[in-house]
């Protein structure tokens, strides 16, 4: 996600690392890069200009002087100004006094919504809601049993439909009345699609506002459309009026400049992001932390927060005790590297880290899920005794460990290295740059 813009910023910030002050002929120079940074980024050129005129404001003004260097102060202005171009603050989702709240998802063909959908409801639920999904896309026969799969391994509730009900108006009439009877809070409404924005579509769309009374009309958006997106939220903003949009395949290497855009061009904020089709891979969008990612600061936060829900805390400050008293055994190793499997693709938590340090050499170290798999099965191979206490392991018993896992000699050797270096690593970790940067939350990575 910004890999490119955020490799261009930086270098205009690198080149103004060099310069004693701003000055007026090098805040130029810079300005002109970023202007070209943002546009290739595909960022829509209004907003662009928007935004190149406020850091300019700020940058000639006095507030400027200060003791940071140049690209200090260039650093913080463009973050301000790209965080307010974002929205600011986080924009929650809005719910109803009289429950249930009611959200259309809405958006062209192929966007994402019935995804968004089911990953929205599975966000819900484990944020203290009650979900009901409905899916009121009556016309692409398999729209319907798309939702109802997405729920049923979600194990979520899908309203299915009673026979014969196959308008979109008694459907999503019908869902609203299960929910209010079996007191679910929130009714997602997975709307049909349409390749471009006609007619019947926005009638149909503006039917069930008119019924339903939606709390939330959410656009989503999909960021590979680049500046399509930007006009179709545009438009379906003019004839419907959006509360907010989801950008989804932000894991995809679109230019992503664009979505940036959507907040300006709109006025409406962004609420979530898609990053992968699996169903968690929704993320709230917090556009200071956006900000700081474009920025190549990396997203802490993101990373602290997705961390959290994974890691069990206690489990952590225990972890953290034994790796400072050196009774860091093969269990704990074969304990963090599951709970590392839990938070996800290891190389996109290692994206949001910021790339300094050790975290800069770790950014191309391409991680191999499988690996971890056999190193557990290795793990699991040994009696509780060898687990505790790595040095009784000798050539006899890494025959016999290697045997019992399917794996070679040479992999036990391996992984007997990995977990004597894991240890150092971590001793450093939890005391260093890591240590300091995530406060109580101290994550091996090995
Ligand atoms: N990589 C990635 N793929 C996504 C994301 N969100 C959705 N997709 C994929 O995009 C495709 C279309 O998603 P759907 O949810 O079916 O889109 P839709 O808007 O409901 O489509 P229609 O109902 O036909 O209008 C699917 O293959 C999804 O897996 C995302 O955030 N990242
Ligand atoms: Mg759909």
């Amino acid at each position: 996600m910004f890999d490119n813009l955020s490799d261009k910023l930086q270098r205009v910030f690198k080149n103004l690392r060099g310069e004693g002050r701003l000055s007026a002929e090098n805040m130029e120079t810079a300005l002109r890069e970023i202007r070209v940074a943002l546009l290739e980024a595909d960022v829509n050129f209004r907003v662009v200009k928007q935004l190149i005129e406020a850091i300019k404001v700020k940058a000639m003004g006095e507030e400027v002087l200060a003791a940071l260097s140049p690209s200090q102060q260039v650093i913080k202005i463009v973050k301000e100004e790209l965080t307010k171009m974002l929205g600011s603050h986080e924009s929650k989702l809005r719910f109803s006094n009289d429950p249930p709240t009611v959200m259309l998802i809405v958006g062209l063909q192929g966007s994402g919504k019935t995804t968004s959908t089911g990953k929205l409801a599975r966000w819900l639920s484990k944020n203290g809601h009650s979900p009901l999904m409905v899916s009121v896309d009556v016309y692409r026969p398999a729209a319907r049993d798309q939702l109802r799969i997405v729920a049923r391994d979600l194990k979520l509730p899908v309203y299915e439909g009673a026979p014969g009900e196959t308008q979109p108006i008694d459907l999503a009439r019908s869902a609203r009345r299960e929910a209010a009877q079996s007191g679910r809070d929130v009714v997602l409404v997975d709307t049909a699609g349409r390749l471009h924005i006609d007619a019947a579509l926005m009638t149909e769309l503006g039917q069930l506002k008119e019924l339903l009374s939606p709390v939330e009309i959410l656009f989503v958006a999909d960021a590979m459309t680049g500046q399509d997106a930007v006009k179709s939220a545009e438009e379906f903003h003019k004839q419907l009026g959006i509360t907010g949009v989801i950008l989804t395949k932000m894991d995809g290497d679109a230019r992503g400049g664009a979505a940036l855009s959507i907040r300006s061009v709109t006025g409406q904020p962004l609420k979530f992001v898609g990053v992968g089709e699996k169903s968690d891979a929704l993320e709230p969008f917090y556009p200071e932390r956006v900000a700081s990612r474009i920025l190549g600061m990396g997203d802490i936060l993101s990373f602290i927060e997705k961390a959290e829900e994974a890691i069990d805390r206690k489990q952590a400050a225990e972890m953290q005790r034994k790796l400072i008293e050196n009774e860091f055994t093969l269990e704990d190793f074969r304990d963090q590297l599951k709970q590392l499997r839990k938070l996800g693709p290891l190389e996109s938590m290692l994206s949001m880290m910021p790339q300094v340090g050790i975290m800069k050499d770790l950014k191309n170290v391409k991680v191999d899920e499988k690996e971890i798999t056999r190193v557990v099965a290795i793990i699991d191979s040994m009696t509780p005794r060898e687990r505790d206490n790595h040095m009784i392991i000798n050539g006899a018993r890494r025959r016999r460990i290697a045997k019992g896992s399917g794996t070679s000699v040479q992999d036990v050797n391996q992984l007997l290295k990995q977990y004597t270096q894991a240890r150092k690593m971590m001793k450093t970790f939890s005391g260093g740059f890591m240590g300091k940067k995530l406060g109580k939350l101290k994550l091996p990575l090995f």
